[in-house]
């Protein structure tokens, strides 16, 4: 069946479905990345913060310490290496104090009575060190704290174990390193002077209020992809769902634009649909007074489309209009160039739906055909099926009002098959009936049959009716018809439906 005949090729089909179905797993995918970026930042900034609070705490300790000892400052070694030791002891993050005088160190819990020279610019603003260790414990980390005033000074150290492992408990999942002026511990303990590392994923920066400190976190990279897979299951597999359901409704929908009306609607932009021709001769001579025009699907698959299987879709989408004026056109291109050798007129057959009838466009279609034509050379027969009536509406009336006075002719096709009424063939002023083939069939074979076929041609003469007979196929069924005075003859035996070019060669013949 030609309708069902996919419109677009199968690739693109299957492609757009495939895009209709990733699209929204792919933008969902964007928006739970941001969000996991989002979540990731939050949670880098908690923690820089918490390790800022930590630190701020451990430094207000190990200050203290400082504070307490510094009017010590200037005091014999002796008189005070005793309450230097008692800091160390009392306060729970405090490795050592020594007091300073005129930037020379002279005294430390550590060794009592002890000479090195305090260089304050080794100090961030004067005050913090972070340093990989001192002679005494070499390679374990160390934060300096300088107080001074005057020649008075006091350092007290923060033991490096306790800022490591503030690094990695709060840090656990993040990354987290704290810097002093140019060197900077990360969370192994180990102090490095190297540029600070790149942490690629929500990166943070905080710097204390209160102590010259930098804490920076952030995530290596891939964590926003690894947070994804642990934290957001559900949500991927309601995306996977989304995109399952849109390829679905992509599906769906393109096989629905591949509907009849669609198919026809591209057959139609396609040239498609081509004119038949079946020669109708007259009763007396049989010599060729006109055609039939036939509809053709030329279908690119199906090959030759007969309109039974195409009409009845084109009627219903509206479709039938426009391709009856292509008919007429193509028509009237193939003949108009014949008709200088036409000694009478010459009848041409439209087929033509009540669905034409509803407006008056019909009028100015055939005012074209006619135009395609030298004056008089032609009859433009529009062939109404008995078997839909038209409604006699004022529209319907002016059509073929106007209709007639472009001197197109009006024939009842399938005369016999229907019930339309004298009244309707008067109202509609048809010129011509036109009995349908099963009564031709039935002239020799069936009496009652051949009863009403009689009774249609003397309805013909008294409503003084032109008549064509359908279907004649056999010399008896011409013989009978030409003697009961049928004006015109139609039928495989004096021709059937063929293309345009086959009919112009037979009608040069004829
Ligand atoms: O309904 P309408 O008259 O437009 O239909 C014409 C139909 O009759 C076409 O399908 C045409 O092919 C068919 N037809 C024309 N002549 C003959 C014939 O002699 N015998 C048969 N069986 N069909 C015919
Ligand atoms: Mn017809």
């Amino acid at each position: 069946m030609p309708l069902k005949v996919k419109r677009r090729r199968r690739s693109l089909r299957v492609a757009i479905t495939l895009i209709s179905g990733l699209l929204p797993i792919v933008l969902g995918t964007v928006i739970l990345h941001m969000q996991a970026e989002r979540a990731l930042k939050q949670s880098a900034g908690q923690t820089a913060e918490e390790a800022v609070r930590q630190f701020n705490l451990m430094l207000d300790n190990t200050a203290q310490a400082a504070h307490e000892l510094l009017p010590l400052a200037g005091q014999t070694c002796n008189d005070v290496k005793l309450a230097l030791r008692e800091q160390v002891t009392r306060r729970p993050f405090v490795r050592s104090t020594n007091l300073v005088w005129d930037n020379n160190l002279y005294c430390s819990s550590l060794f009592g009575d002890y000479q090195e020279t305090v260089n304050p610019g080794d100090y961030t603003q004067g005050v913090l060190w972070l340093m990989n260790g001192n002679p005494v414990t070499p390679n374990t980390a160390l934060l300096v704290y300088r107080l001074s005033n005057g020649k008075k000074g006091a350092l007290t150290t923060l033991d490096g174990f306790h800022l490591s492992n503030i690094l990695r408990l709060i840090g656990r999942h993040t990354l987290l390193l704290l810097q002093v002026g140019n060197n900077w511990l990360a969370a192994d303990g180990r102090v490095q002077s190297s540029p600070l590392p790149d942490l690629p994923v929500a990166q943070t920066r905080l710097t204390s209020e209160h102590y010259a400190f930098t804490v920076e976190a952030g995530f290596p990279e891939g964590e926003t992809w690894r947070y994804m897979s642990s934290e957001y299951p559900p949500l991927f597999s309601l995306l996977m769902f989304f995109g399952v359901i849109a390829g679905f409704i992509s599906h769906f929908a393109q096989r629905r634009s591949t509907s009849p009306t669609h198919e026809m609607h591209r057959a139609l932009e396609a040239a498609e649909f081509v004119p038949y021709f079946q020669p109708v001769v007259h009763g007396d001579n049989k010599r060729w007074s006109g055609a039939e025009v036939l509809m053709r699907w030329k279908h690119p698959k199906e090959g030759l489309v007969r309109p039974d299987l195409f009409i009845p879709f084109a009627e219903h989408s509206g479709l039938i209009v426009p391709m009856t004026r292509s008919l007429m056109r193509q028509t009237a291109a193939l003949l108009a160039p014949q008709s200088a050798s036409f000694r009478e007129p010459f009848h041409v057959g439209i087929n033509i739906t009540a669905s034409h009838c509803r407006d008056l466009e019909l009028v100015d279609d055939c005012r074209e055909f006619l135009k395609a034509f030298a004056p008089g050379s032609i009859h433009l027969v529009l062939e109404l099926t008995e078997r839909e009536l038209i409604e006699p509406t004022a529209i319907t009336l002016q059509l073929f009002e106007q209709l007639h006075e472009l001197g197109v002719k009006i024939a009842i096709d399938d005369f016999g098959t229907g019930h339309s009424s004298l009244g309707y063939l008067r109202q509609f002023k048809v010129d011509f009936l036109k009995i349908d083939q099963s009564f031709v069939a039935m002239i020799g074979v069936d009496t009652l049959s051949s009863h009403i076929l009689d009774s249609i041609i003397e309805l013909a003469v008294k409503l003084d009716l032109q008549l064509v007979a359908e279907g004649v196929e056999s010399r008896e069924q011409s013989d009978y018809l030409s003697a009961h005075h049928v004006n015109f003859l139609q039928g495989y035996l004096y021709g059937k439906p063929m293309p345009g070019a086959e009919f112009i060669s037979a009608l040069s013949d004829h």
